[in-house]
């Protein structure tokens, strides 16, 4: 009896979890995005003052729920020391969310080499992709447009995995992290 209850209420109640990576060079607003996305969807997060917010050495967690799902989302420092810290997570990772600073045009060759290594790896084969081109707040910063194009010689690494290019502006949440979620469970039934 106990069983069939715990099975029940576990049917009902319990979250699919699925982890979720967010990463992109250091500055690109990964962090930021973070916070805006646990204001956004957590009832009781009062949130953080985001001018406060400092360079990530080493990770911040976060949880939200959507639907069903319960996603954790992992944001790792992106200095160029921490990078490789990046494939330690890869594994257990469901999703991963890839930031880049659109108003940085002089570093997007460093962005797209970062974002081509990430993809290349093994381990992340199939794993749903949603690429942020942050910062559309800022007048003249590139356009998502413009970042496929910078991006379009990638296609071949990023394969047949789910794939979605969004603009975002993570300073005024303005950017749907849901979509993460939206494509993890159709990835995963
Ligand atoms: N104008 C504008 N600034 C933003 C936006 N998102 C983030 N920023 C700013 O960009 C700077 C870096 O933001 P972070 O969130 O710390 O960047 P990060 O990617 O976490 O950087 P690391 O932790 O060093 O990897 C901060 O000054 C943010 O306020 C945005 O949408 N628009
Ligand atoms: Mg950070």
């Amino acid at each position: 009896m106990y069983t069939l209850l715990s099975g029940l209420y576990k049917y009902m109640f319990q979250k699919d979890e699925f982890c979720v990576l967010i990463l992109g060079l250091d500055n690109a607003g990964k962090t930021t995005f973070l916070e805006q996305t646990k204001t956004k969807f957590s009832k009781n997060y009062k949130g953080m003052n985001l001018s406060k917010i400092t360079t990530t050495v080493g990770l911040n967690i976060g949880t939200i729920d959507v639907g069903k799902a319960r996603l954790m989302f992992w944001d790792l420092g992106g200095q160029e020391e921490l990078q490789s810290l990046w494939d330690k997570y890869y594994a257990e990772s469901h999703g991963v969310i890839y930031v880049i600073d659109s108003t940085d045009e002089e570093r997007l060759s460093e962005s797209k080499e970062a974002f081509e290594k990430m993809i290349s790896s093994e381990v992340l084969e199939g794993v749903p992709l949603l690429v942020l081109a942050n910062k559309q707040d800022v007048p003249d910063c590139l356009s998502v447009a413009d970042i496929k194009t910078a991006f379009s010689d990638s296609a071949p690494k990023i394969g047949k995995r789910d794939c979605l290019v969004q603009p975002c502006t993570a300073v005024q949440s303005l950017c749907s992290a849901p979509t993460a979620g939206r494509l993890l469970c159709r990835e995963n039934g």
